[in-house]
Parts: structure tokens; sequence; C-alpha cells
């Protein structure tokens, strides 16, 4: 392809601007140069370059460009490249963006690392969840591709379900003959991407304008939020209760990391033998279920709850509770917790005979030795 077959295509098309009409066959060597930052700071995080600088995430190219794609200078003044990223479970996260980039222009390029919605008709890029103003000023001439790695962890994504769209933003007419990085090799599964200029046509798959592309070169890491969740709970009763005795549980929820953990609820089902009397957390209680809404609960951080409760029954007495929150939890073992106690009935008082009962028998029994002693007299 070349740019006068891009002029014969559509408007769309002709907003597209393709490294391989530029380079030709000459590769021109990356140069080594330091990284710098010009532009909004605060806003954005550690820039990294170099190699595939971004530690795991997904990852859906092969390594290698052969290609670079990016907006006609003399035609649009944005261009946007993104891809989709499906995270392998929910929630989800993504902390940091890697983007492979090369110039046939100037050194500087200032653009975005944006995060679109899936909510687009189709699942096509839909609402801008945030974006990250990036600055460079050492971009290499020619491939071989250069890594960018951007922290995005200030945007907070929550990905809760389906997939985000993560790409680049920028103007040609501004930063022309800069490209995002593509791999165009036939091996390469298919990543849907898209394209988008300010032309009105909206976002449209990368192959269309760009029939050999397969995946762009990027990568997001993240991915699913875990937080271990803890819960402990103890009891008052040092020894056996009797019915009709208060007793109160100590409930501990801890939140082990490495996540924020969300909607934390904490449940505990009194069994039979205990009434709920009150509690120090706000919970709710719908007959036997005492429900301990904790919400947010930040990385190795507790909250404590007591519970008390009458015992109204019997015999052993084992009171479960359990915790959960909306993130991942890979060790199930510490979300429950048992405090067992036992309750016996209270011991029935003997009914005493009473000063008037003492007396009573005291007067039969001088009475009977009275009546003795006169009996023997008579003999
Ligand atoms: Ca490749
Ligand atoms: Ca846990």
């Amino acid at each position: 392809m070349n740019i006068r077959s891009l002029h014969a295509c559509s408007t769309s098309v002709l907003a597209a601007w393709i490294l391989a009409s530029l380079l030709g066959s000459a590769e021109v060597q990356a140069q080594s140069a330091a990284v710098a930052l010009t532009a909004t700071p605060a806003a954005v995080g550690p820039i990294t370059r170099g190699g595939q600088a971004c530690g795991g995430g997904e990852i859906y190219h092969d390594g290698s460009a052969e290609n670079g794609y990016s907006g006609n200078p003399s035609v649009v003044t944005s261009f946007q490249g993104v891809m989709q990223f499906t995270p392998a479970a929910y929630p989800a996260t993504y902390s940091s963006v890697c983007v492979g980039l090369v110039s046939l222009g100037g050194a500087a390029l200032d653009f975005q690392i944006q995060v679109h919605d899936d909510d687009g008709a189709g699942g096509t890029p839909g609402t801008l969840l945030g974006s990250v103003p990036v600055s460079v000023t050492d971009l290499p001439g020619g491939l071989p591709c250069t890594f960018y790695t951007v922290d995005v962890s200030s945007l907070g994504l929550n990905v809760a379900s389906g997939s985000v769209h993560v790409g680049v933003q920028w103007d040609p007419s501004v930063f022309p003959s800069r490209f995002i990085c593509s791999d165009e090799s036939p091996a390469t599964t298919l990543r849907l991407g898209h394209i988008n200029f300010n032309t009105g046509d909206g976002w449209q798959t990368t192959e269309t304008a760009f029939p050999a592309y397969r995946a762009k070169l990027l990568r997001a890491v993240g991915g699913p939020v875990s937080a271990d969740l803890g819960l402990t709970k103890t009891s008052d009763a040092a020894g056996p209760v009797t019915v009709g005795s208060p007793v109160t549980f100590t409930l501990t929820a801890e939140n082990l990391g490495p996540a924020l953990a969300t909607s934390v609820v904490v449940t505990d089902t009194l069994p039979a033998q205990l009434a709920h009397v009150s509690n120090t957390c706000g919970a709710t209680v719908a007959g036997n279920v005492v429900t301990w809404n904790i919400g947010s609960l930040a990385a190795a951080t507790n909250e404590i709850c007591q519970i008390t409760a009458t015992v109204v029954g019997t015999g052993d007495i084992v009171n479960t509770a359990s915790i959960a929150g909306a993130e991942g939890d890979a060790n199930p073992a510490n979300n429950a917790a048992s405090a067992s106690i036992t309750a016996a009935a209270p011991q029935v008082p003997v009914p005493g005979i009473g000063v008037l009962g003492i007396l009573l028998l005291a007067g039969l029994v001088l009475f009977a030795v009275r009546r003795r002693t006169s009996v023997a007299r008579l003999h």
C-alpha cells in the first residue's frame, strides 16, 4: 500500500497514515537517549523507555513491528489508535500501559494514553474513562519500535465487566510522521483494534484502513484485583454460661491486601440458642441474621464489631460468621470464623424450711422430749 492508493479511498482511509509507505526498505537503528518528561508531570506517572518495559500484562502482539499507523498530517488534527483488552476475571484494573512508538520526523511527541469503555455501538470504544498526558523528547528515528511504559494508576480504573480499549491519541499536524507500532506478522492472531480521526467518521476497525493489521504494540499491565479478607471471632464466655446470661462476641474483619476491598460485608447468623441484644457497629438484624456492612476496607487495616446476645437455649453453641467483598479472594480459608460456648439451664434452688419451720421443728422436738420425761416419771 502506498499513499496514492490511500488517497483513492474513503475519507477515513485518506486520514490514515502508514509508516511503511514512508519507510521503504531502509531501517534506521534506534538511538540511545535519556527519558525526559516535559508536560504535566503530576498527572503523568513514571515513564520508562526501552525494551518491552512492561512486565506481564495482557500481550497480543509478537513483540516486533512491521509497520506503524498514524493520521495524515495534512488532513486531520487528531489520531486515536486503540486495542481491546479483556481481563481474565473481574473486577480488574490496569496500572500501566506500554506502547511502542516510532518516528520518521522529530524526536518529540506529546500524546495521551487513553482508556475507553466498550460501551460504544457493538462494543466499540465509547465512554472515555480517562487519559494520561505523556510528553517524550527522545523518540529515536525509525524501526525498531521504542517502548514507553506509562503509569496510569492515577486513573483508578475499575473494570467490572467486558473489555476496555486502550491506546494513544495525538495531533498529527503538530507531530507528523510519528506512528504507533503495528504488528503485521501473519502468524499473530488478529486483535480487535480501532482507529479514529477528527473527520466525523467515528471509530473503525484498524484493518479497515490497514488490511495487514494484526495487533498494535500495546500492553496493558494489571488484571484481576484481589484482596484477601480475613475474619476472626472470640467470645467473652470463659466457661459454661447459663440460659439468660449475656455473651459478647468480638469480630475482627481484616484486609490482608494487596488491593482495596470494597462492598465488604460480614454476616453472622446466630444459632437458635442466642438472641441478639446489641452491637457496636450499626449492624442490621433480621431474625437471627446480623449483617455488618463495612463497605471499603483498605489493605492492611481492620475493623472491629462486638455483638452481644442473650443465651436462650442450652447445649453446645457454635456461632459462625463470614466475610465477603467484591474483589477476588484467593485465600477463602480465612473468610469464616467461629466461637463456641456451652450453655446450661440455671440450677433450680432447693426450697428451704425457713425460720418458722425451724421454730416449729424445735417446738416439736421439745414437746417430744418433755412427753418422754413425763411418761418416765409415771413408772
Ligand atoms: Ca511482528
Ligand atoms: Ca480470605
